[in-house]
């Protein structure tokens, strides 16, 4: 199959499942091409049958705001006329998925174009459950949601929350996240020892956390949950990521006297080696449809204590590969962590149970998934 795929380069985890299912594409044989305002940061090594296409935006003294979705629809249009494209895949409906309906009712005018280009939307969380939601978004959402050719959402919980959001009768294909569980595998304490010896003190539990440090990310409530763990099991924080939210974070971290257990690392490459050194993880979010980070975290077999809000239940297991609490309970998260880091046999059936769960959202099986519901969406 000839894909396009738009998604945000740069941010979030609707970047990171577009980038790694193009690539996966790719390597089986699909041709791929990435349309977007920059590279996708997980784009770094060359693939052959990977493409990448820019879109210019065009400046203009009356244009006070970027025209980014019409110049993405004109992009969309050019490559799907010369690199005869079977469909778009749009990650992250706003506006995505509106540029890319009109990319497909521009060419259905054109006369030479005979192939009828199929649109799949992935509704990947904040583009649904906030974003969304702005009256100055929310019919233009409905209609592009309604006239995709395919829906997908990430999870049980989105896909209901969209259904009674957008009052969408459309079908909608649950697709989760995905791992590739050959890299996100835990590694050796020797493969890590480095970072070890830099960041954790000997003989300490660890507690990691990951994110865009945005308010609904609650890394404030990561903190507190840490404080309270501190008080008896002797841990560090580690806290990967940057984002608006970073010093408050920082402030709070010297408020509670915590500032020698608790390293601020921003953005990480060495993700893996990280994780490798986690006890817990964790992830106590207003709101989340899947947790892609936790899923990273618990393929490197660590727990996970997370709020219960939208698609987390779905992926971890209340009292199996970690523990899930209500929004805000940071005395009960922290509970549940001093409980498991205290309680070494327990630790050990929760940490196999993590890996064992990760497995099952094994990349190359929901990446066959999306194939087939590609080809579905195609007719073949
Ligand atoms: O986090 C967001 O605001 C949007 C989005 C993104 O682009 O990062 O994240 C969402 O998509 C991920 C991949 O599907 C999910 O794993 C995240 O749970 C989800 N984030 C939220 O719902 C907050």
């Amino acid at each position: 199959m000839k894909i396009g795929i738009t998604c945000y380069p740069t941010y979030g985890g609707s970047g990171v499942v577009a980038t790694e299912l193009g690539k996966t594409l790719a390597m089986k044989g699909h041709e791929v091409h990435f349309i977007s305002y920059a590279m996708p940061t997980r784009l770094s090594s060359y693939i052959g049958n990977i493409f990448y296409h820019e879109v210019e935006m065009y400046k203009y003294p009356v244009f006070d705001y970027p025209l980014y979705s019409i110049a993405l629809t004109s992009k969309m249009v050019e490559v799907v006329k010369f690199h005869d494209l079977d469909l778009i895949h749009a990650h992250y409906a706003i506006p995505h998925a509106s540029s890319a309906y009109m990319a497909r009712e521009i060419l259905k005018t054109e006369k030479k174009n005979s192939k009828n280009i199929k649109i799949i939307t992935t509704l990947h969380g904040t583009d649904i459950t906030l974003v969304g939601l702005e009256p100055s978004f929310l019919p233009t959402m409905r209609f592009s949601i309604e006239q995709s050719d395919g829906v997908t959402a990430v999870s049980k919980y989105l896909k209901d929350k969209t259904i009674s959001n957008y009052q969408i009768e459309k079908d909608i294909e649950v697709i989760y996240n995905f791992i590739d569980t050959e890299k996100y595998k835990r590694k050796k304490m020797t493969e890590c020892s480095a970072f070890k010896k830099n960041l954790v003190k000997p003989g300490n539990k660890v507690l990691v956390h990951t994110s865009n440090f945005r308010p609904v990310k609650r890394v404030d409530d990561v903190i507190k949950i840490f404080s309270k763990v501190r008080e008896s099991v002797p841990s560090n924080l580690l806290l990967i990521g940057d984002g608006p939210e970073r010093s408050a974070c920082e402030r709070l971290c010297r408020e509670l006297g915590l500032t020698d257990y608790v390293k601020f690392m921003g953005k990480q490459e060495s993700l893996v080696e990280i994780l490798s050194l986690a006890d817990l993880f964790l992830m106590p979010s207003q709101s989340e449809s899947f947790g892609l980070s936790a899923l990273e975290a618990m393929s490197c077999e660590v727990p996970v204590i997370s709020s219960s809000v939208g698609g987390l239940p779905e992926l971890n297991l209340h009292g199996e590969t970690g523990y899930i609490a209500e929004i805000g309970d940071v005395d009960r998260m922290a509970k549940y962590a001093v409980e498991l880091l205290s309680n070494e046999k327990k630790y050990k059936l929760f940490a196999n149970a993590a890996r064992e769960r990760a497995e099952y959202f094994n990349e190359e099986k929901i990446v066959s998934v999306y194939e087939k519901f590609y080809e579905k969406t195609l007719g073949r």
